[in-house]
């Protein structure tokens, strides 16, 4: 039994989230509520002292980071196939797993923040037009990579649910999105995991 903590909202929570559905584990989930800082609490952060969701507790394994995590559930959970087995489809999940956090995340997440939590008057101009302009090329970037083909590895894996959950964010903030960007959202909203993942309230 996989023991998932997680806040219903959180983006990298709903990654992990996602692959245990796609793996179709035993998991129960332990929700931490971010707004009242359950996940500064001092038991919490003996299990993940980032202080941060998620984490995952298994058969005495405490692990965080969801990227990694996803890479775990793929080696454990080998019968779902969360990851391509030819050497280049492979590399090029790697290479988007690593993409996602470093370069896509952090101005999707920024946007969010700005035109979901701040007050209009208290907005930073720059801020959103920097993290805009940044989503816009790597959402470019991300079409480029679709190129050819209708999931970054060549067919579903861990790499698109690290991708997902900042889609949906986009297309929760109406930013417009390339043609092809548009077109895999959509593909990957239909899977009933993530159907799951957002009637998953807390
Ligand atoms: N690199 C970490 C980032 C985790 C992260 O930033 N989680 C956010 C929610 S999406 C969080 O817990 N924020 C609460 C906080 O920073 O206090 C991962 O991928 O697991």
């Amino acid at each position: 039994m996989v023991k998932l903590y997680t806040f219903h909202l959180s983006t990298n929570g709903r990654k992990v989230h996602m692959a245990l559905e796609e793996a179709k584990a035993a998991y129960e989930i332990t929700p931490v509520n971010l707004m009242k800082g359950e996940q500064k609490s001092p038991d919490y952060l003996k299990l993940n002292p980032n202080g941060k969701v998620p984490t995952i507790v298994e058969d005495g394994l405490v692990m965080w980071e969801s990227v990694a995590i996803l890479l775990y559930l793929a080696e454990k959970f080998p019968a779902a196939n969360l990851l391509p087995s030819a050497a280049q489809d492979r590399a090029r999940a790697f290479q988007w797993l690593v993409w996602q956090p470093t370069t896509f995340g952090a101005p999707a997440s920024s946007l969010f923040r700005q035109l979901r939590f701040t007050p209009e008057g208290q907005r930073d101009q720059n801020a959103i037009n920097q993290a805009r302009a940044e989503v816009t090329k790597n959402c470019e970037i991300l079409a480029g990579g679709l190129q050819g083909r209708d999931y970054l590895a060549g067919r579903f894996s861990v790499a698109d649910m690290a991708l997902l959950p900042y889609l949906h964010v986009l297309a929760e903030l109406s930013i417009a999105l390339p043609a092809a960007v548009d077109a895999y959202y959509k593909r990957l909203s239909t899977r009933p995991s993530w159907g799951k993942v957002l009637a998953y309230t807390g």
